[in-house]
């Protein structure tokens, strides 16, 4: 048995310049670092981030959270077994006592998860993602399709664009090439835009923020640079959509920038006729986050050719994909490990999306590190998707280059899907 013997945290910058927690979790012989990422359009339903308020740092200061680790938890979990992440985890979920880990603050719970189980991978002398692999049943080493966000709207970047994120997806013979194609279109796109006499300054997720006129207007860039590139969309390289629509939706409706105005059916139509004009094969929050009657007519119409995708939906919260999988409301969620707040948790909420046939997405927050611990968790728990940004702000490229090292250290037992991945069979049938 490796005990826990001390347990450190301090506040640290997040990829915006806004605090957040890191811990450093120590065993006799050795030490593991892990800190929280943040949300910019953060679900109503996720475990709760603490924020200190008044003047320091906008507001936005971590010390509570800091303080909560530092006095009362370590004292608390000191002497665990470092390998029993459940029994870690249910310690704090106990000491929290709330719903939503508004007592302690899931920034504070967290980091203590996730640095457990790095250090226990460092003590058996593995990398994470191997030791992660012990608690999937079905362990493979399955790498992720990328998810790219090229273009940055809503929340992330400071234009007029609605929808939050416009994905590519690139599909090579393995991770790496796929992401070399991504990469060659991103470059495209810059080269698109300037044409256009657009900016191509970035976003908080590394995709271009131009001020573009519309939707559509954003995905016939993308299509121009994805050939300029000379690949072929709906081939080798597919669309996906974060809409995000919580943040655009009021009163039972979603109002867009340039004044129009949508009911909820609207909406669903809109997304029928945007499928039908664009190669999109995944839709993400298309609607807000507690209009489960949408989500579910949706579902009907359109899930069996397309992945719609549960973020503040689901919020990675066990009941809330249960009611999901019991109304249909969608075929698919996103993973956040700091929606929930402990890595048990998350672990729950995969394995029962994947005993459902949802397909799972692993993703970072707008509000990032240099920590890439996502990568293995994607790769331990076999998600087959990976949403992490564009390829440029080493927050973001820190999740994609962990991944070309997983899959060079397993060189053959690695499994990459490709083209046989799920979402790309159901939408070519
Ligand atoms: C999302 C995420 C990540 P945020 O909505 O999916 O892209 O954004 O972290 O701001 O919630
Ligand atoms: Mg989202």
């Amino acid at each position: 048995m490796d005990k826990i013997i001390k347990i450190f945290a301090r506040a640290i910058l997040d990829s915006r310049g806004n605090p957040t927690v890191e811990v450093d979790l120590f065993s006799k012989n050795e030490m593991a670092r892990a800190s929280v990422p943040s949300g910019a359009s953060t679900g109503k339903h996720e475990a709760f981030e603490i924020r200190d308020g008044g003047r320091r740092y906008m507001g936005k200061g971590v010390q509570k959270s800091v303080n909560n680790i530092n006095k009362i938890l370590s004292k608390e979990l000191i002497g665990l077994n470092v390998f029993d992440q459940r029994k870690i985890d249910n310690l704090m979920i106990n000491i929290d006592g709330t719903e939503n880990k508004s007592n302690l603050g899931a920034n504070s719970i967290l980091p203590i998860s996730i640095a457990a189980s790095k250090l226990a991978a460092k003590i058996n002398n593995q990398q994470l993602f191997e030791y992660l692999s012990l608690f999937n049943s079905n362990s493979q080493f399955t790498l992720p399709l990328p998810l790219m966000n090229i273009l940055n709207g809503g929340a992330h970047a400071d234009n007029k664009v609605d929808i939050q994120e416009f994905m590519i997806i690139p599909i090579g013979n393995d991770f790496r090439e796929s992401l070399r194609i991504g990469v060659e279109i991103f470059h495209n796109l810059r080269q698109v835009l300037k044409e256009k006499g657009y900016s191509t300054n970035v976003g908080d997720e590394g995709g271009f923020a131009p001020n573009l006129s519309s939707n559509e207007e954003a995905l016939d860039l993308i299509l121009n640079s994805i050939n300029k590139s000379g690949y072929s969309a709906g081939e080798n390289v597919f669309l996906a959509i974060d809409a995000a629509a919580s943040e655009f939706y009021e009163n039972k409706t979603y109002t867009f920038s340039n004044g129009k105005k949508l009911s909820s059916t609207e909406m669903v139509d809109f997304w029928i006729d945007l499928v039908n004009k664009f190669p999109i094969i995944s839709i993400e929050d298309a609607f807000h986050e507690d209009d489960w009657d949408s989500w579910s007519l949706l579902t009907k119409k359109i899930g069996e050719k397309i992945q719609l995708v549960g973020d503040d939906l689901f919020v990675t919260n066990c009941n809330r994909l249960q009611r999901g999988i019991i109304d249909k409301s969608a075929n698919s969620i996103l993973i956040k490990v700091n929606q929930i707040g402990t890595l048990s948790e998350t672990i729950d909420c995969i394995n029962l999306a994947h005993k459902n046939n949802f397909s799972t997405i692993m993703s970072h927050r707008s509000g990032e590190t240099e920590d890439n611990y996502i990568a293995d968790l994607s790769v331990a728990f076999s998600c087959g998707q990976i949403k992490t940004g564009s390829s440029s702000r080493s927050d973001r490229v820190s999740k994609y280059n962990q991944l070309l090292r997983i899959e060079e250290k397993l060189a053959s037992n690695a499994i990459f899907l490709g083209k046989n991945t799920n979402i790309i069979k159901r939408w070519k049938d």
